[in-house]
């Protein structure tokens, strides 16, 4: 099948070197793992048209949190002032930022760039689109938060919810509003994210869903949703999403995730959607890993976003 939307795109593979917003620390070495695994030359063997961007670097912790209910805060927004120049390179080229985590905590970074770039582009009005594929909903704000984590209050600062220092990033707020969300594969939801999901409306396939529809169904729905609610969105994939058969070699393995194919299939999916504004692939802790089994799925994942196919 020939694709017109890959077959124009250049990608630019952007590292984002920052695990502080979890309680491992330890996927901000994700990048270099995955760099030395060959990354940036695997991919190349599937399009000539990528720039390797080098990896964004956050601090080291100094000191304890000093915020129990929003940790390394200070140390985040460090991070961001060598991630976002980063990502605004990226869409002022008219590329497509392909970005590896780190923790989901450099979503909200993500986000607020892809929000202003479709701004800049399409008008004060235009929508950004979400397709959030993961176990959790990253729904948690300083004052719901169970662990202090940013990562778990992603989509939250993107929405308008929480400390102003995420919210605010970039200077306006909410950069998406909850119609143009759509989660997939969620398993493990605490309580205030299950009232947020409900008071918001926002469109949810859970792991339930996809053991009744099947993967191929829920994915084409999540993708025409996203296509549908936006003029631009960004595809976001946690790999705690995948069963930790293929993927253990993450913060927060649960058990009952997606298969090696159906966490493929949805990033070929992504990948050659007409809207799709950047991918990230987030929370490998190479650490944890076994036999590198979770990084090389990390890569066969990031080839897929610059449109590897089987044929
Ligand atoms: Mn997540």
């Amino acid at each position: 099948m020939i694709n017109s939307s890959t077959m124009s795109r250049v990608y630019e593979l952007i590292g984002a070197a920052f695990g502080l917003g979890a309680t491992r620390a330890e996927t901000a070495m994700a990048p270099s793992v995955l760099r030395q695994a060959g990354l940036f030359e695997r991919l190349q063997l599937v399009t000539k048209d990528i720039v390797d961007c080098g990896d964004a670097v956050g601090p080291t912790a100094s000191a304890p949190p000093t915020n129990p209910k929003l940790r390394y805060l200070p140390e985040y927004l460090e991070f961001s002032r060598s991630f976002i120049p980063r990502l605004e390179r990226a869409y002022s080229n008219n590329h497509t930022p392909i970005v590896v985590g780190g923790d989901h905590s450099i979503s909200i970074c993500t986000l607020a760039v892809a929000a202003k770039a479709l701004r800049e582009r399409k008008g004060k009005k235009a929508k950004l689109g979400l397709l959030w594929v993961d176990t959790h909903p990253d729904l948690n704000s300083p004052d719901t938060t169970p662990s202090g984590n940013i990562h778990g209050m992603s989509v939250a600062a993107a929405l308008g919810r929480g400390d102003r220092a995420l919210t605010e990033l970039l200077g306006f707020a909410p950069k998406i509003q909850p119609e143009s969300i759509v989660y997939v594969g969620l398993r493990d939801v605490d309580p205030p994210e299950r009232v947020a999901l409900k008071e918001l409306g926002i469109k949810t396939f859970t792991m339930h869903d996809i053991d009744l529809l099947g993967f191929g169904e829920v994915s084409r729905r999540a993708i025409e949703h996203v296509t549908k609610k936006s003029d631009g969105f960004v595809t976001s994939f946690d790999l705690d999403v995948c069963d930790p058969t293929i993927a253990p070699g993450v913060c927060t393995p649960i058990r009952g995730g997606l298969t090696y194919r159906e966490a493929q299939l949805i990033m070929e999916l992504a990948a050659a959607a007409k809207k799709l504004l950047s991918i990230e692939v987030v929370e490998l802790n190479p650490y944890l890993d076994h036999n590198r089994i979770t990084a090389d799925l990390a890569i066969a994942l990031l080839e897929s976003a610059v449109g590897k196919t089987i044929l």
